[in-house]
C-alpha cells in the first residue's frame, strides 16, 4: 500500500495533544506507508478548537463527531475522549468502515467494553488501543527477554502504578465521576500496569482476589461550566460549591497468573513523592527484570547465569544505538533519552504498519485484547465488593456497567 490515510482525532486535552503530537511526527522519524493526513479534530469547546487546530496543523476541525466519523473522507477515527464515550463513537466508526484507535482504558464499563469488541468483532476494520507504555523501548526489551527464556518459569510479578496529582485540592474532573470514567486510578492506572504485565509475561491473568478499593477524598470543588480538563490545575473551580467523587482513588489487588505465577497490582493518585511512578518488577527461576517509567530509558536485569562473583543488578541503557533496542533507531544516537511523547509516536508507526499490511515492531493490542485487560479490572472491582476471590473466566455476581 502506497499513499496516505484520513485521520480524525476525537478529543483535544491531554490524549489530543499526545495524539497530535503522535500524527504530526511519526513521518518524520519513522518510513511510514500509508503516511497520516491530520484532516479533522473534533470537540466540545468551540472556543479552544480552532486555535488547536492550527497549532497542530489540523486541515479541519468540527464540534460534530457523528457527522466527521460518517464522512466518507475519513479512513481512521482516533478517539482521545473521555471513558463514557468510547463506545457509542468506537461502534459508530467501526459500523461506517473506520479503522479505530482508541485511548484506554477501552470504556469506562465491561458492558462497554464487550460491545466494543463484538462491534470489532463483526466489522472489517481494524481496532488498536493506546497501551502506549509497550512501546517505550524498555518496557518492548523486557518483553522480548522474558520471550527469549532469559527469565524463565516466571514466580512473582509486582506492579505498581503510583501518581500523586489527587489531593484535595484536585477538583471534580471528570476522571473522579462514576458515570464519566467508570473507575477512578483504577481504570485509569491499573488498566495500563495490567496491560503491561500481559504484554511482558505472555501470560493473562486468571484469579484475581483479596482487592480493595478506596475513595480518601470524598467530596471535591465544583468546575465551572464543563468537566474540566484531564487532570489537575485545567479548569477553575467554582469556589466553594463541592461534589462527591463516586470514584476510587486507590485500587490494590492480588492476582494469579496463566504461568502460576503470583501477581500484586497498585494504582493509586495518592502516592505522594512519585509523580508518574508506572513500574513492575518480574522474578524468574533465572533472573529479575525491573522498570520505572520516572527512569524510563533504564531497564534493571538480574541474570542468575552471569558470573557468580559479579552477579548483581545491571542498569541497561535501552537507548543505545546499534544494540537492537526496539525503536531506538528511528530516533537519536546513544543514550540522548527518549520521552513520554515517543511512545506515542511509536505506537502511531506500527498503527500505520498495520494499516499499510505490515507487521507491527511491537505487538499492538486491538479491542479483544483490550477487553481482557477490562475483564480483569472488573474481576478486581467484584472481588473487592464480594471479598472473594474471582475467576476472570467467570464473571458473573457484578452488574456489568461498573468497571
Ligand atoms: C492520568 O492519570 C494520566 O494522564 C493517564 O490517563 C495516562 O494514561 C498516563 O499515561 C498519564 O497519566
Amino acid at each position: 500500500m502506497t499513499g496516505s490515510i484520513n485521520v480524525a482525532l476525537l478529543g483535544s486535552k491531554f490524549m489530543g495533544r499526545a495524539h497530535s503530537n503522535a500524527w504530526l511526527k511519526v513521518g518524520k522519524f519513522f518510513d511510514v506507508d500509508p503516511v497520516p493526513v491530520m484532516h479533522t479534530v473534533v470537540a466540545r469547546n468551540t472556543a479552544e478548537l480552532d486555535q488547536f487546530a492550527r497549532r497542530w496543523g489540523w486541515q479541519h476541525s468540527s464540534t460534530d463527531w457523528q457527522s466527521v466519523v460518517a464522512s466518507g473522507d475519513i479512513d481512521l477515527v482516533d478517539i482521545g475522549t473521555p471513558n463514557d464515550v468510547h463506545a457509542e463513537q468506537a461502534i459508530a466508526a467501526l459500523e461506517a468502515g473506520r479503522h479505530v484507535a482508541c485511548e484506554k482504558p477501552l470504556a469506562g464499563t465491561l458492558a462497554d467494553a464487550e460491545a466494543m469488541a463484538a462491534a470489532a468483532e463483526s466489522s472489517a476494520a481494524k481496532t488498536f488501543v493506546w497501551f502506549n507504555y509497550r512501546r517505550v523501548p524498555a518496557v518492548a526489551l523486557a518483553q522480548r527477554l522474558v520471550a527469549a527464556g532469559a527469565l524463565g518459569r516466571i514466580y512473582h510479578v509486582r506492579a505498581a502504578y503510583l501518581q500523586s496529582w489527587g489531593g484535595p485540592d484536585t477538583p471534580l474532573l471528570w476522571r473522579f465521576q462514576g458515570d464519566i470514567a467508570g473507575s477512578g486510578a483504577h481504570g485509569d492506572l491499573n488498566a495500563h500496569i495490567i496491560d503491561a504485565v500481559r504484554f511482558v509475561t505472555g501470560e493473562e491473568i486468571v484469579t484475581v482476589e483479596g482487592a480493595m478499593e478506596h475513595t480518601f477524598i470524598e467530596e471535591r470543588e465544583l468546575l465551572e461550566g464543563s468537566a474540566g480538563g484531564e487532570i489537575a490545575g485545567s479548569g477553575a473551580a467554582t469556589a466553594g460549591s463541592k461534589g462527591r467523587s463516586t470514584v476510587d482513588d486507590a485500587v490494590m489487588f492480588l492476582a494469579r497468573t496463566s504461568g502460576g505465577a503470583l501477581a500484586s497490582f497498585e494504582a493509586t493518585r495518592l502516592a505522594t513523592g512519585y509523580h508518574n511512578a508506572n513500574r513492575f518488577e518480574i522474578h524468574g527461576e533465572k533472573g529479575a527484570l525491573r522498570f520505572d517509567f520516572e527512569r524510563m530509558n533504564e531497564l534493571g536485569f538480574y541474570n542468575l547465569d552471569s558470573d557468580d562473583a559479579v552477579q548483581g543488578w545491571t542498569t541497561i541503557d535501552v537507548t543505545r544505538s546499534g544494540a537492537g533496542h526496539p525503536y531506538v533507531e528511528a530516533w537519536w544516537p546513544d543514550s540522548h533519552g527518549l520521552g513520554y511523547e515517543h511512545s506515542f509516536i511509536n505506537q502511531a508507526s506500527d498503527i500505520l504498519n498495520i494499516v499499510g499490511g505490515k507487521e507491527p515492531l511491537v505487538a499492538m493490542p486491538d479491542f479483544a485484547d483490550a477487553l481482557k485487560t477490562q475483564r480483569v479490572l472488573h474481576a478486581a472491582v467484584e472481588s473487592a465488593r464480594n471479598h472473594a476471590p474471582v475467576e476472570v473466566a467467570d464473571l458473573s455476581s457484578l452488574r456489568r456497567d461498573v468497571t
